[in-house]
């Protein structure tokens, strides 16, 4: 059977789950309901976290796709799959249009020599500029250098969620079949020589409790069969010999056991535990490795702790340095990206990752498993290349109405970051700024008030450049409780009129825990535990007269964000508290 495959790419958020779910479910690969954002925190929060394999039958050929992670703190895992595939499908929102991920996923696929089929996704939206959207795109392959054969790309229109996608716009359509003949059209034929010595290389990787770490890899010729021995070759020419325990491919939103796959097909392998991104798996000697695939370097660093809060152990299973260091050398094997020094710190182990998300994702699985623990403040990643202090830039793109530019550029500016370009439209401003990933860190909750809520800002790794210089930037405010207690509503209505409050009435408290951010930005001891004064009672009126706003919780990626170099972020399987790291000292300055 001829075999086809894909990866479908885009910025976060414009349909690709949605349109890969649809295209399973029509050519009936999986049940109504089923999605490929299978894990319990994709599902919460409807993004993909990890890249997923996945096939179907369409016309007597199997169709493998990829769907990938839009988030730009897996933008490096995006770029090892597009090693995998023939094609991608470039999916844009009508309505937003080519947004910073789409550029970076479509410069490295035009790199790569792939020639996209563009999807404009969304049309259903109020605002869809599917037009508009296609004119962005000829410039953006344009500016991003696409030969003639890219440039003249094939366009299907599409709305993912309902499953329909046409080829112009006033064609009637009432499902995906026109994209899926789109892409018999146009995806070579991966299959090569059955016969031939068998080549394969791993581009991710994959962990499960009883096979243990697993390698997905494309086979590019020869038949790879389960129960063989082969070799996995690296591309410095080290060799690992090892036996196949176990072969799988990949159908609808499982995997399929099977003995044997072809030159073309992508498959998981079991039973090498030492697998690993850009091996090539061959059952000769003298079968060449292929290129390599390049890792991305981490950008941010946090230390790791055993929790010493006054609440210490009371909410967590594993607690100990020990289980949180085998937790991380389990992580280690299948998280790429992620980096962890468990000696440079005699009190806690440094953690490497690609952003606050990479990072968050981490923290979240590990609470859910059990885990409590405290994270320093997230630094960004500062090198020494040859004398010269490097560090991480970003390039983010900022969408807000006009009138609030002026405090985001004086804002930026004072980060470090620099306007590279800013377009106006009907009182729209977007603009793009270059700026130190240590300058962007913090930044995000003030640009939510700056915008009221109303800006998007999304940005993602370039590369490591000069150090930019001091970066002075204000500590975020601090309601520190001076007593340990309930929270009773009566003082948090009091201290609400001083700024925003982290925890509902009731929440226990200690002393040293940050319960609030202060709206100047200073740092304030109160008492969140403080009742009503009995002989207040008559002239203050009675408690129907306390309305409290909703608390701002702290959530693990909001406390990554915020949090103070003096402060520590607790993590629980029930709660996320922020602290001063101590309270004594606090209290002496
Ligand atoms: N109006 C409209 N909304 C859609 C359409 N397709 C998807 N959505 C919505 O867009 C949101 C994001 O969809 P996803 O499919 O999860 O997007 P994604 O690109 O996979 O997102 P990430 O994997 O996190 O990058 C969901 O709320 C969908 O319901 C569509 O055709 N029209
Ligand atoms: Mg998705």
């Amino acid at each position: 059977m001829e075999i086809r495959n894909i990866a479908i790419i885009a910025h976060v958020d414009h349909g690709k789950t949605t349109l890969t779910d649809a295209i399973l479910k029509q050519n009936g690969m999986a049940e109504e309901g089923a999605s490929m954002d299978s894990n319990a925190l994709e599902k919460e929060r409807g993004i993909t976290i990890y890249a997923k394999n996945t096939s179907l039958f369409y016309k007597n050929t199997k169709i493998n796709i990829v769907d990938t992670p839009g988030h730009a703190d897996f933008g490096s895992e995006v770029e090892r799959v597009l090693r995998s595939i023939d094609t991608v499908l470039l999916i844009v929102d009508a309505q937003e249009g080519p947004m910073p991920q789409t550029r970076f996923v479509l410069k490295k696929s035009l790199e790569l020599g792939l020639k996209p089929i563009v999807v404009i996704n969304k049309i259903d939206k109020p605002a869809a500029d599917p037009e508009g959207t296609k004119e962005a795109l000829h410039e953006l392959f344009l500016e991003l250098g696409a030969n003639d054969d890219q440039f003249n790309f094939t366009t299907v229109y599409a709305i993912g969620r309902q499953g329909i996608a046409k080829r112009e716009l006033k064609d009637e359509s009432t499902n995906l079949n026109p994209l899926l003949d789109v892409v018999l059209e146009q995806v070579p034929a991966a299959n090569k020589s059955a016969e031939a010595p068998l080549q394969a290389q791993v581009f991710n990787l994959a962990y499960d409790n009883f096979l243990g770490r697993m390698g997905i890899a494309r086979v590019y010729e020869g038949t790879i069969k389960s129960g063989s021995n082969v070799i996995a070759k690296d591309p410095t020419g080290k060799v690992i010999k090892g036996k196949i325990s176990k072969l799988f491919t990949f159908e609808g939103t499982a995997r399929k056991e099977t003995q044997e796959a072809v030159a073309g097909d992508i498959v998981m392998i079991a039973g090498i535990p030492e697998i690993y991104i850009g091996e090539t798996i061959t059952d000769k000697e003298e079968t060449a490795a292929l290129p390599a695939i390049a890792i991305d370097e981490p950008t941010i660093s946090l230390g790791f702790l055993v929790n010493d809060s006054p609440f210490a152990g009371r909410e967590g299973k594993f607690v100990t340095g020990r289980q949180i260091r085998e937790r991380l050398e389990k992580e280690l094997e299948v998280n790429v990206g992620l980096k962890v020094d468990f000696d440079i710190d005699p009190t806690a182990y440094r953690v490497f990752g690609r952003g606050e998300l990479h990072i968050g994702i981490l923290l979240e699985t590990m609470r859910r498993e059990g885990f409590e623990l405290q994270v320093s403040q997230p630094e960004a990643i500062i090198k020494d290349v040859n004398g010269v202090k490097m560090e991480p830039f970003e390039e983010a793109m900022i969408d807000a109405k006009e009138e609030v530019t002026g405090a985001i550029i004086e804002k930026m500016g004072r980060r470090k970051g620099i306007m590279k370009d800013m377009k106006v439209k009907d009182g729209n401003a977007r603009m793009i700024f270059d700026i130190p990933t240590r300058g962007l860190l913090g930044y995000r909750g003030e640009f939510v008030i700056d915008t009221k809520g109303e800006g998007i800002l999304s940005s993602r790794f370039v590369e490591f450049r000069e150090h930019a210089g001091e970066i002075r930037k204000k500590p975020e405010g601090a309601m520190i409780s001076m007593e340990a207690g309930k929270a009773l509503a009566f003082a948090l209505w009091n201290l609400q009129e001083r700024g925003v409050i982290y925890i509902e009435p009731t929440t226990e408290v200690y002393q040293g825990m940050v319960v609030g951010n202060t709206t100047k930005g200073e740092e304030m001891f109160v008492n969140p535990c403080k009742g009503k004064q009995l002989s207040n009672m008559r002239s203050s009126g009675n408690d129907e007269g306390i309305y409290l706003v909703p608390a701002l919780t702290v959530t693990i990626e909001r406390g990554l964000e915020t949090m103070n170099e003096d402060e520590y972020l607790e993590i629980t399987p029930k709660s996320v508290r922020l602290r001063k790291k101590s309270f004594e000292n606090k209290k002496r300055t």
